[in-house]
């Protein structure tokens, strides 16, 4: 952390912007320090050596959504070249388990800012709708990790989900209509996350869910998605 004011007055600060607790965020600063060699910024290159990313078939986009302007909430689209301390802990803050203290209202937008994450993993283009070719391409790689699953299948689940999705939000279309992608509305309204596939499940987690009891985990053992966030 910078020395213009003392470490702890930039720790309270960012217990008042993030949420975190002053633990959490000394914890997540030695994380950062490792992860950037002491610098004071992290670049894309830093997530390299990350041994359990290695082997996670969508780590590029795991990566990817570190540096996204839209999770960083810097614009509606692009990508950062680097990000700062006070970056990684808004990224983190997206990965923070569904806390039981929390009321049903706060439960619900936690739950939506989870579901914008996510939805931003699928629209790659930052045009706010994900097309079918942005959906194959996650659960494609996605299941590229299991040596039973052909890319076919991958390609059939995507399209039986792209056309659930176009039912649910349409409703009865006429044979030359065509459904230009799932908006963030018709995201929230289908569910896609729901079971359908690890990622949406595992980013979404429910309350007290054993992938989001207190740790920095995207996740459960053994899932696709097995990614030990507390490594980053
Ligand atoms: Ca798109």
């Amino acid at each position: 952390m910078g020395a213009a004011h003392s470490a702890s007055e930039e720790v309270r600060e960012l217990v008042g912007k993030t949420g975190f607790s002053s633990d959490q965020i000394e914890q997540l600063h030695r994380r950062f320090k490792q992860l950037s060699g002491d610098q004071p910024t992290i670049r894309k290159e830093n997530f390299n050596n990350v041994p359990d990313l290695e082997l996670n078939p969508i780590r590029s986009k795991i990566i990817r959504a570190f540096f996204d302007n839209r999770n960083l909430r810097k614009g509606p689209s692009g990508l950062a070249d680097e990000i700062s301390f006070e970056d990684f802990l808004t990224i983190m803050a997206y990965f923070r388990p569904i806390d039981i203290a929390m009321d049903e209202e706060q439960v619900q937008l936690c739950r939506k800012e989870k579901l914008r994450f996510l939805f931003h993993m699928y629209d790659s283009d930052s045009d706010g709708r994900i097309t079918l070719e942005e959906y194959r391409n996650v659960v494609e790689e996605l299941l590229s990790g299991n040596p039973h699953i052909e890319k076919e299948s991958a390609r059939s689940i995507a399209d039986g989900a792209m056309m659930e999705a176009a039912s649910v939000c349409v409703g009865q279309m006429e044979p030359d209509q065509v459904y230009e992608g799932i908006t963030f509305d018709d995201f929230l309204k289908v569910g896609v996350w729901e079971g359908r596939h690890v990622v949406g499940a595992a980013v979404v987690g429910t309350r007290g869910a054993a992938g989001w009891s207190g740790d920095w985990h995207l996740g459960g053992k053994g899932s696709n998605l097995g990614v030990a966030f507390k490594t980053i």
